[in-house]
């Protein structure tokens, strides 16, 4: 079957890599589906999109930031309407199941509608000064050209959380999709483009990350980089950025607990815990991947769990009753394989999954089966380190107190949950829990586009993407002074 070619985008125009190369993208619930073929760029091509942005920011930094609004608005309009296509075609590259590949589309749309409502407030402040007769106040600037490295887990609204706030604030972009999804980029860019963005306002350029994605980081004309991925291409992006004294955005790995007291609803909990540990077949920074269990309940709930992960309908996402989709690609299978081993080498005891599907209907695909293991001890591997995989550890604990240190016991602090009924655990947990965010009687994935999103510890370096954490990364504060004495100081 033949597919498309897709190009950069430079300065408006659809052009093809200097390094001559490209890459495809291939649908992993089936080997055979070549979803497209992209450019794969190196650092000429990373230069000319920044040159690109670099001129366009001239003119779009002095646009009215309502104005800049008005075309997000638009954007937000457009993805409503193609959502569906979007959404069918993210699921054929990704593989997430498509009621989720719809909900990534619509977080795009949330940002779009959130981040134009800004473009009317970017507020700075007033302030008294120390004379009369002057004038002080700080007002927010934009950056400049902004770098973005993307990955593959949310491949709409990552760079969606990216670009508009970046846009909205008046900088200029350069876009690196993940090089497993980068159509959905094309798609978002795309709507912006028919929403009325100016050429090279948004540079996309495809390719792998120390070709097409090193060269942003060091670009001197790149004024602020955002990225979004692993913690080991995280600290590297990080150290680039930092020689070069720009401000740098990291937002990398979890090892997200789920408290489950012997007072929780666990009907409610159970449900949590297969939507936190399965859902996007556990590839998201925010899956649940340590569930520490009351041990009044945890027999009980161990079996339910068991359960309701085996009857898991795992399969293609384009098919409406498929529960669970293929992980990404062979590195997050080799991942959750060795991890699967890792753990039963150090004593847990594996209840299901823990291997590759393989055979019938999963032979051309990247499938793995939904694993639960039990008897998990708070120090080994598998406790502590992020498979990014449907592997979900069950750790006993014998009170809250307990749990709450076992929660706090890692390098990461992303996402947490607690399940009980009891309201001074439950602020006890708002409180005490080391981690960006914390659910109380809800999973421990689900974030909201107008909050803050991002971790404490190794999670990332304390920026916030979402809410107006966004527009304090994608803004610089300038103090003007106004002297209206009229006289000679
Ligand atoms: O990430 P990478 P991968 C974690 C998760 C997963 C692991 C590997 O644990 O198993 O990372 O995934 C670009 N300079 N997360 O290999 O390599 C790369 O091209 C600049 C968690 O996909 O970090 C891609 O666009 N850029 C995470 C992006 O970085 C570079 C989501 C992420 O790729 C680069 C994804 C370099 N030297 C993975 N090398 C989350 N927090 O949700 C690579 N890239």
């Amino acid at each position: 079957m033949s597919h498309e070619l897709y190009k950069n985008l430079i300065g408006g125009q659809w052009v093809t890599a200097k390094t001559g190369k490209t890459f495809l993208n291939i649908n992993p619930a089936d080997k055979n589906d070549i979803v497209g073929e992209f450019q794969s760029s190196g650092a000429e091509d990373v230069d000319a999109a920044v040159k690109a942005a670099e001129a366009a920011y001239k003119t779009w930094r002095l646009v009215p930031a309502p104005k800049r609004a008005e075309i997000l608005y638009r954007t937000g309009q457009l993805l409503e309407q193609r959502k569906e296509q979007y959404a069918q075609e993210m699921t054929r590259e990704m593989g997430k199941v498509i009621a989720e590949t719809r909900g990534d589309v619509q977080e795009a749309i949330d940002t779009a509608y959130y981040m134009a409502g800004e473009g009317r407030r970017l507020f700075g402040q007033t302030t008294p000064s120390e004379l009369q007769n002057k004038f002080a106040m700080s007002v927010r600037m934009p950056v400049g050209v902004c770098g973005m490295i993307a990955p593959w887990n949310f491949p709409m609204a990552i760079p969606s959380w990216k670009l508009f706030p970046a846009l909205v604030c008046g900088n200029t972009c350069v876009i690196k999709p993940a090089e497993d999804t980068p159509l959905s980029t094309f798609n978002l860019v795309q709507t912006l483009i028919d929403a009325g963005l100016p050429k090279g306002v948004v540079n996309i350029v495809t390719g792998y990350g120390p070709d097409a994605g090193a060269p942003i980081v060091s670009h001197p004309g790149v004024r602020a980089v955002s990225f979004t991925g692993s913690s080991e291409v995280g600290r590297i992006v990080g150290q680039t950025a930092a020689a070069n004294f720009k401000p740098c955005s990291l937002e990398m790995g979890g090892k997200n607990a789920m408290i489950v007291l012997d007072d929780a609803n666990l009907d409610l909990a159970l449900d949590g815990a297969v939507w936190g540990a399965f859902g996007t077949a556990g590839q998201r920074c925010t899956a649940t991947s340590r569930i520490i269990l009351h041990k009044k309940i945890a027999a009980d709930f161990t079996e339910k769990l068991v359960a309701r992960a085996k009857a898991l309908k795992v399969g293609n996402g384009l098919d409406e009753s498929t529960e669970m989709g293929p992980q990404i690609n062979e590195q997050q299978i080799e991942t959750s394989t060795k991890y699967s081993k890792i753990a039963q080498d150090e004593g847990a005891k594996l209840l299901c999954g823990g291997a590759r599907l393989a055979d019938g209907p999963y032979a051309n695909g990247t499938f793995f089966a939904p694993t639960v293991l039990a008897g998990v001890k708070p120090t080994m591997r598998i406790a502590q380190e992020e498979v990014f995989g449907p592997v979900v550890s069950l750790i006993e604990c014998s009170s809250f107190d307990e749990a709450l240190g076992i929660a706090n016991g890692i390098q990461y602090g992303l996402s947490t949950a607690l399940y009980s009924r009891d309201v001074n655990h439950a602020y006890r947990a708002m409180r005490d829990l080391e981690a960006g965010i914390t659910y109380v009687n809800a999973p421990t994935i689900g974030a909201e586009v107008h909050l803050p999103f991002g971790g404490v510890k190794q999670t990332g370096n304390g920026h916030r993407e979402g809410g107006t954490g966004a527009l304090d990364f994608y803004t610089t504060w300038k103090s003007v002074y106004v002297d209206y004495s009229d006289k000679l100081q």
